[in-house]
């Protein structure tokens, strides 16, 4: 499993080290603002699209990835977000992917793709231009997701808290402050994708408890077809997170639009 952080923790400089690159990065952009606004525009879940080159479940996903290339042809075709995988160990990522794509003038709000374990990851992210970032509820307790909402939020950025169960979904409900929640179709132990969960996940009650406190749910995974995007849609959410099926097409922008 994929909690080992230690190639970075290894790395991992003194917090006062991060000041100059914290105030020299770019103010963050407002991740829920973007995806409401693309939602409310169109009327279809809004469309999280993500740089990534390989996975651990199907490898390289692309021979000629080019994650600045990848991130302009998204923006350009309609993307309302961007999530930028970081990890490099299993999904061969890169923070300076991250800031390469913010540095080349892209403007959609970036996520941080991250296995976020510590606090100290989440100055790291903002210093790299990170406006958004991944809390996953299957590694963190609850009292560290509450913790690391409020260092987000002194630091501007949004948390898209992922959960792929009915009791990480219950746990996550009872956090205050929890804007967006992402559901996760992949369990991350066996890789099996179920888009199901996501409707599973937010019937009757955790449904009603969702509307009124206002959450944004994302989609995640396993996402191929116009046909999945209206099963989610239908089941609640109101924005999507893709990855392999766009990076796999010839032209991962014109995939948006085609
Ligand atoms: C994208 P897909 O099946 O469209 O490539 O999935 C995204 O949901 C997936 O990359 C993801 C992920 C994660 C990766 C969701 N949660 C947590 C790493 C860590």
């Amino acid at each position: 499993i994929v909690w080992d952080k230690d190639v970075e923790m290894k790395e991992r400089r003194p917090l006062y080290m991060l000041k100059g690159p914290l105030e020299a990065a770019p103010p963050a952009r407002d991740f829920v603002g973007a995806l409401k606004a693309s939602y409310d525009r169109t009327g279809v879940p809004a469309l999280i699209a993500e740089v990534k080159k390989a996975s651990p479940s199907r490898g390289v996903l692309r021979e000629d990835f080019d994650p600045v290339q990848i991130a302009q042809a998204y923006e350009k075709n309609g993307a309302a977000c961007l999530s930028v995988l970081t990890d490099a160990k299993y999904f061969q990522g890169s923070f300076d992917y991250l800031e390469a794509i913010r540095r080349a003038g892209v403007k959609c709000s970036l996520l941080c793709k991250e296995f976020i374990i510590d606090a100290w990851q989440l100055y790291y992210a903002r210093s790299k231009c990170a406006d958004a970032v991944l809390l996953i509820a299957a590694v963190l307790p609850d009292r560290d997701i509450k913790y690391m909402l409020k260092i987000c939020k002194i630091l501007g950025m949004a948390a898209l808290v992922e959960v792929h169960d009915e009791r990480e979904m219950d746990r996550v409900l009872g956090i205050d402050g929890v804007q967006l929640i992402g559901i996760n179709n992949r369990n991350l132990e066996t890789f099996e994708v179920d888009i199901g969960n996501t409707k599973k996940l937010l019937e009757g009650e955790r449904g009603q408890i969702i509307a009124q406190n206002n959450i944004i749910v994302v989609g995640e995974s396993g996402l191929f077809t116009p046909d999945h995007i209206s099963f989610v849609q239908n089941a609640g959410v109101k924005a999507v997170l893709v990855g392999e099926s766009l990076i796999k097409q010839e032209d991962p922008g014109k995939a948006i639009t085609g």
